[in-house]
């Protein structure tokens, strides 16, 4: 399973960092909405979703936390500690978020705007969904 994670340029100086994030150039895809989270518990996971069509890029901006990817057969464990440091997420992917640490802010860019129907948050419907669009694929 490949797991695309994008290192953003910080322009540093004497002053601090600062990175710039521009849609096609630093972001592949058009960013049609932005939202973040934070003060999440100790011991919560959250996600347990996939999407039907939505990618995304997560930026951990503080703290840390881990991001468990997951295409159906195979699953990965990302540890997002650095600002400088954006996972894509495609569609077709379930996700889980957890091991925040207290200070965490995780941001995410999408490439769509929030749709409920475009969530599959049964894990056993996301199995049955992979299958019938690799079923599609391979026609
Ligand atoms: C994802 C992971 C990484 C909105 O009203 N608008 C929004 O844009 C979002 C993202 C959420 N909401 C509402 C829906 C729920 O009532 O905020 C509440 C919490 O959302 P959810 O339980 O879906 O949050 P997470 O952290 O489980 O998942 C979120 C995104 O929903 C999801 O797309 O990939 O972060």
């Amino acid at each position: 399973m490949q797991v695309i994670k994008y290192m953003f340029q910080p322009h540093g100086d004497e002053r601090g960092q600062l990175i710039s994030l521009e849609e096609f150039n630093d972001i592949p895809f058009r960013i049609k909405r932005v939202y973040f989270m934070y003060d999440t518990l100790e011991g919560v996971v959250r996600g347990h979703h996939a999407h039907k069509s939505l990618e995304q890029i997560l930026v951990c901006i503080h703290g840390s936390c881990k991001i468990r990817l997951d295409n159906g057969t195979e699953s990965k464990v990302i540890p997002l500690e650095k600002p400088y440091e954006g996972l894509y997420v495609p569609n077709s992917m379930w996700r889980e978020m957890f091991d925040f640490s207290p200070d965490a802010v995780l941001l995410v860019f999408a490439s769509e705007i929030y749709d409920e129907k475009d969530y599959i948050r049964d894990y056993d419907e996301f199995k049955r969904y992979i299958e019938s669009e690799n079923k599609h694929e391979s026609i």
